[in-house]
């Protein structure tokens, strides 16, 4: 195991690193992006008074709204021409959210992936499989640069063409691969279809993120491909992968990558902090970015933080796995539900297939939510592959009852034969929303 000295290094060490970063940090918004300069005004504070840790919530906070009104390079801190890469996460509406780079951004991005490869298992030497797809996405790029960094042999297939993921799987012999869970599971699929077992192959250790994904998701794809499945986070505005990532040793919450980010979780209403473990939006601000630095951004993702010293050994704080969006918080009758946590549930039910999706649609007034499962092929097979009769009023029963038992949601089930929703090269699409256009479908 090679730990970076921060990964270890005392709270207090850390954390007087992080104020120093901070302070430099706010001191060049200030000056250099008027954007910023403004908001301190507005929020009557100055670099100076950044005096603790604690003082970073006097400064104003940033959100992607901001950052649309200065599509594409109006929140930069310096010259355009003194960038070299741009990336671009794709919005839901209109615009892309652009985020940029300077050399020194990208060396400093490639330790911080390195690092995480670290954490998630691997060395230099290996043969690392990297299907994230390349391109504005920062999961392609941002893993290549790291694996190179660590001196890992890099794979850049990218995401899709899933045949020729599973040749050079078998070929390359990669004891690391990189992707989003639902992709992971398609070239699974895929496997099993060309008669190969996945559990036979090379891989070793998994880096899985861009998307929500559930405790039995990673039960699933360790089982599925004998490996160990770790959960790497990371957004574009804030760097990309490797804002934090989950040790292989104890699996127990990501690593954040403190030296370069100061985490707050707020409670998204109030905006005022939560206690230490709970529950609440994570906003970041960055330490060391030179392009593109953020003030307190508030990334919508709902997670918890703890500082207790992790059993690998690493004293940085530690997230939870992402829950999800506030966006993708689906609220049936006053009760909150996440699609990750009707995943963790539904991945139990022996007869579904790691594929799903949840439609939104309006009921008069009120939400509704229809859940639309794949069953397995043995299920689909011994009932004689007709989606009727007993044994599947049953199973849409079971799955009625467990849904309302553990998330407290009652809705509608409508079960599907194998293979037939469709599946990810990249971020899956858990949630369609239908919601006014019901009769269109
Ligand atoms: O998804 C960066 C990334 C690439 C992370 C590869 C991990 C691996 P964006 O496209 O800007 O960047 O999307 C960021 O994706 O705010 C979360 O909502 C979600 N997300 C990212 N990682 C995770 C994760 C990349 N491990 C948005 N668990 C974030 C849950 C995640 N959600």
């Amino acid at each position: 195991m090679i730990l970076h000295g921060i990964e270890t290094a005392a709270r207090w060490e850390l954390e007087a690193l992080q104020l120093e970063r901070l302070r430099v940090t706010a001191e060049r918004v200030y000056a250099r992006v008027p954007f910023y300069r403004q908001r301190f005004e507005e929020c009557g504070v100055k670099p100076e008074d950044i005096r603790t840790l604690e003082d970073v919530r006097k400064l104003p906070f940033t959100t992607k709204r901001d950052l649309r009104d200065h599509y594409p390079f109006g929140l930069l801190a310096v010259d355009l021409s003194q960038c070299v890469r741009v990336h671009a996460s794709s919005g839901t509406s209109g615009k892309p959210t652009v985020v940029a780079y300077t050399k020194k951004d990208i060396e400093h991005w490639a330790d911080i992936v390195a690092r995480a490869i670290v954490i998630a298992g691997g060395k230099p030497g290996d043969v690392i499989h990297n299907a994230y797809g390349y391109g504005l996405f920062t999961g392609g790029l941002g893993l290549h640069y790291g694996s190179e960094r660590l001196g890992a042999v890099t794979v850049p297939v990218s995401g899709g063409n899933t045949d020729r993921q599973v040749m050079i799987i078998e070929d390359f012999q990669p004891t690391v691969i990189c992707a989003t869970p639902s992709y992971v599971l398609n070239i699974a699929e895929r496997m099993k279809e060309l008669g190969k077992d996945p559990r036979q192959t090379s891989l070793k250790y998994g880096i899985f993120g861009a998307e929500p994904w559930s405790e039995e998701m990673r039960r699933t794809l360790e089982e599925t491909f004998d490996m160990k499945a770790c959960d790497i986070y990371g957004l574009s505005e804030v760097i990309g992968p490797g804002v934090a990532m989950e040790c292989h040793e104890a699996q127990n919450g990501l690593h954040i990558a403190e030296d370069h980010f100061l985490v707050e979780v707020i409670d998204p209403n109030t905006l005022e902090p939560v206690a230490e473990g709970e529950e609440g939006e994570l906003v970041f601000t960055s330490l060391m970015k030179e392009a593109f630095p953020v003030i307190r951004y508030r990334t919508g993702d709902i997670a918890s933080v703890t500082r207790e010293r992790c059993a690998c050994g690493r004293t940085t704080a530690r997230m939870s796995r992402v829950k999800g969006r506030v966006d993708d918080m689906i609220i049936i009758r006053g009760v909150n539900v996440f699609p990750s946590e009707i995943e963790h549930h539904l991945l139990r039910v022996s007869e579904l297939a790691p594929h799903y999706q949840l439609h939104r649609l309006r009921n008069g007034h009120l939400e509704a939510v229809e859940l639309h499962a794949e069953v397995t092929e043995q299920f689909y097979g011994e009932i004689g592959g007709k989606l009727q009769g007993e044994a599947v009023d049953r199973l849409i029963h079971r799955i009625q009852a467990l849904l309302k038992t553990h998330c407290l949601i009652s809705i509608d089930v409508h079960l599907h034969p194998p293979k037939t929703l469709p599946r990810s090269e990249g971020k899956a699409v858990r949630v369609v929303d239908r919601r006014g256009q019901e009769h269109a479908v």
